[in-house]
């Protein structure tokens, strides 16, 4: 008996890296600033048929609004209130959408914001996405309900009442953020009125939650929230499976505060992946795609089974957060459809996938100037539906990268190769390498300044295979290349140096 309860209990702790994705739905899109209403179609229309094991959205929770500069995508940092209405939708939209999205199997994370609430010069009124009254002055956040007694303010031992100094850990949590204001996560009211906040999302049948800012909270009150949440809705989910948890913590290396910290809560978002995957594609500091044959621990990043990975993200995609110039967006779409179509290849990780708004960058003295601007919107500050023209792509802005052909149909490779061993490793000692994912898959790359053409192992069985990157296999006819794969597994590719993609893609669901 004793020591079956230790089993549940050991079942019931894993599961918070677990991200709960169906089986055989490798990857989770960020629909960054969608309305509720269109991630529920495109659940439905798009995602559910094409593999997607479910969607991170903007956060749900009332924010403050900011007119100067005009209603930038980061107000939905600074919360007011646990109320569930904001440029995404309200509550009534919110619930429709996780049920429709559950019920094809897309499931919902929550990028939830519980370091702390709006800016210190947020003031006061009525200026906010439920129209929540709420005091900064006096730390009076009504529709919560939060007082000065519930904020970090006696705590912080710096002057400004800021963080100043990163290499001090007490300051990196006990202090503000950008003069967010820092809530008292060592209050047992504090972490209730989270765990309410979060259980009510629980219940209506969220999947797991991204854990925005979790450098700056100590770990130790952190656990005391989730230990108060609940199991995941039985409607959509087995009996006893836990949030899947993904904390933000960016840690290139160097900072008092480490990654490894986190691990015992659930996943962490590993930084260095991105920003080293840009230098590799990119070439910059002497860096070839040669070196990736050792990519994921052996490049210093943390465990594969502790990293949630991606190639950009809301914040370094537009210079924000960490990660700097080398990170690679739907900006420089070429190089960006290779780290992609890497990271969705390659074993290490659990996936997600960026779909981001297009704005004007304006860049002065190497700094974008435009790097507030919000989801595309009427001139009553409404976030614009997401349109859908005629050849699939995105409208109005959208930029719905999750859309790209060759990202799309990578998404699919990784649910096909799923549980297969890294293997197959070619490289020409530059950057052109090759490798398969044990029998079920095959990628190739030529980031070299000359054609590649070479003839390979691939592991896998003979046949006709239809290349992903170029087309895809419709009914039993290929839009795209093909390759023959002999009885010994051997197959001959080239790939011109000037090719629109420069790399070919098979796996078993793609022979004809
Ligand atoms: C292909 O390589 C040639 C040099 O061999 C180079 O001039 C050209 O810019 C390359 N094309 C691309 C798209 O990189
Ligand atoms: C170092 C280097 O460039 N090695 C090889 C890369 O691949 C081509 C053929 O695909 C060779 O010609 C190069 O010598």
């Amino acid at each position: 008996m004793k020591i079956l309860l230790l089993l549940v209990t050991a079942g019931l702790c894993a599961a918070q890296y677990n991200p709960n994705t169906k089986a055989g739905r490798t990857s989770i899109v960020h629909l960054f600033e969608w309305r509720w209403e269109d991630i529920a179609s495109e659940c439905e229309r798009y995602l559910a048929p094409n593999g997607f094991g479910g969607v991170q959205i903007s956060p749900p929770n009332e924010n403050i609004i900011i007119t100067n500069p005009s209603r930038p995508w980061w107000e939905r940092y600074q919360p007011i209130s646990y109320r569930l209405c904001t440029r995404s939708g309200n509550e009534q939209e919110f619930r429709d959408m996780v049920t429709r999205c559950n019920n094809v199997g897309v499931y919902i994370y929550v990028d939830a914001v519980i370091n702390h609430m709006c800016g210190a010069a947020g003031g006061s009124g009525t200026h906010c996405t439920c129209g929540s009254y709420f005091n900064t002055g006096n730390r009076d956040f009504s529709a919560v309900p939060y007082s000065s007694w519930d904020f970090n303010d006696g705590k912080c031992k710096t002057g400004s009442g800021e963080i100043e100094d990163y290499s001090d850990r007490y300051q990196v949590r006990d202090c503000k953020l950008v003069s967010l204001l820092d809530l008292a996560l060592e209050k047992d009211y504090v972490r209730e009125k989270i765990a309410e906040y979060m259980n009510k999302l629980i219940d209506i049948g969220v999947a797991g939650f991204r854990i925005d800012a979790s450098k700056h909270m100590w770990p130790g009150d952190m656990k005391a929230v989730f230990d108060k949440l609940h199991t995941l809705n039985t409607q959509w989910f087995p009996s006893g499976a836990k949030p899947f948890i993904f904390q933000e913590v960016i840690d290139l290396g160097g900072e008092a505060i480490s990654a490894s910290e986190y691990f015992g809560l659930g996943r962490v978002t590993e930084f260095k992946y991105g920003a080293k995957l840009g230098n590799v594609i990119r070439k910059w500091n002497g860096e070839k795609m040669a070196y990736l044959k050792s990519w994921g621990e052996g490049w210093s990043f943390m465990p594969s089974d502790k990293a949630l990975v991606f190639v950009d993200n809301h914040d370094n995609q537009r210079g924000h957060g960490a990660g700097g110039a080398s990170i690679l967006t739907f900006f420089d779409a070429r190089l960006y459809k290779m780290g992609v179509g890497f990271m969705l290849a390659h074993p290490y990780g659990f996936t997600r996938v960026m779909s981001s708004f297009r704005w004007p960058r304006y860049f002065v003295n190497g700094r974008d100037v435009n790097d507030w601007i919000g989801p595309p919107c009427y001139s009553d500050g409404t976030t614009k539906p997401v349109t859908i023209n005629a050849d699939t792509t995105c409208g109005d802005d959208w930029v719905c990268e999750h859309r790209w052909r060759q990202i799309r149909n990578m998404v699919g490779f990784r649910n096909v190769v799923d549980g297969q061993p890294f293997e197959n490793w070619w490289d020409n000692g530059s950057n052109q390498i090759a490798f398969g994912r044990g029998n079920k898959g095959f990628i190739i790359f030529n980031n070299d300044d000359w054609d590649l053409d070479v003839t390979l192992k691939t592991g896998l069985p003979g046949g006709t295979y239809c290349d992903i990157i170029s087309g895809q296999k419709e009914c039993e006819h290929c839009t795209g290349h093909q390759i023959q794969v002999d009885n010994d597994g051997l197959a001959h590719f080239q790939i011109s140096n000037s090719t629109e993609d420069p790399f070919v893609a098979i796996h078993i669901d793609s022979k004809l």
